[in-house]
């Protein structure tokens, strides 16, 4: 089966000391079908000048796109999708700069995407089991349950990991949708997603929109230092997914 291609939005904010440049390198030499597409956040550190390089290394495979103010995760994966979507691949999706899921999962994702044509939206997902590498700090895996759980409830979704920053979608008219305007939440636009693709009306009478989504456990995770997350997002997180949640029960969202 032929991988279908992909492009993939890696959003930076400052990552000019922690991007692994050989990981990507010798990744999109080894995976043709992959291009990435780096998304400077309005960087102040370098990161620009990382990405240009990266580009001229890997002409063809890789790009970079800046933008010249700091916009947020949300604002600059979106932006990066619709440049990426743009490109007329069979799939986008974003993956986090720190390679906490390492780019090798990506396989995985490809192999869903060919195996089962009505997936939409293929969602990492953290979970321990035999076989799996999954390193979380143990504070970090329980506030993350809490809000995973939390986050379940509101979408009324069986959904494990709403955060895992690997995901990948399939470039439709639904997906368009989803990412046509800016996310009203700069930290959980994750669950956001989620709930705008699951408002859409089934147009081709098929399978309903929840049985489009997929979670994949990634088979390795490392909680990788440096992170910008603080325990006052903690905080913050939980008040916009009771946000998310009132517009959906309002039909806003
Ligand atoms: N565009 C953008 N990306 C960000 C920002 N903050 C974090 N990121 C990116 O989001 C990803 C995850 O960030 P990280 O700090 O490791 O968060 P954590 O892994 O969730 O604790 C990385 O790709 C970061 O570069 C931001 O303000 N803007
Ligand atoms: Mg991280």
């Amino acid at each position: 089966m032929m991988a279908p291609d992909l492009v993939l939005i890696v959003p930076c904010y400052n990552e000019a000391r922690r991007l692994q440049e050989s990981a990507f390198l010798d990744f999109v030499r080894q995976h043709p079908s992959v291009r990435i597409l780096f998304v400077d956040d309005g960087s102040v550190d370098g990161t620009a000048a990382l990405h240009a390089r990266l580009a001229a290394a890997a002409p063809g495979s890789i790009s970079a796109l800046r933008l010249e103010t700091n916009q947020g995760k949300a604002e600059a994966v979106r932006r990066g999708i619709l440049e990426a979507m743009g490109r007329g691949p069979t799939l986008v999706g974003f993956w986090d700069a720190d390679l906490s899921t390492p780019l090798a999962a990506i396989n995985d994702f490809l192999s869903v995407a060919a195996k089962y044509p009505d997936i939409d939206l293929i969602l990492g997902s953290r979970v321990l089991l035999m076989g799996r590498d999954i390193r979380r700090r143990a504070t970090r895996h329980y506030l993350g349950r809490v809000f995973a759980t939390a986050a379940s409830l509101a979408l009324s979704l069986p959904v494990y990991d709403t955060q895992c920053g690997a995901k990948v979608f399939r470039v439709n008219e639904a997906m368009r949708r989803v990412f046509a305007a800016p996310f009203r939440s700069p930290w959980i636009f994750d669950v956001e997603i989620l709930a705008r693709y699951l408002n859409l009306p089934v147009d081709d009478g098929g399978t309903p929109r929840r049985s489009r989504i997929y979670e994949l456990t990634v088979p390795a995770w490392y909680d990788v230092p440096g992170s910008k997350l603080e325990a006052s997002d903690f905080v913050r997180s939980m008040f916009e997914l009771v946000a998310i949640w009132r517009d959906r029960r309002a039909g806003r969202i």
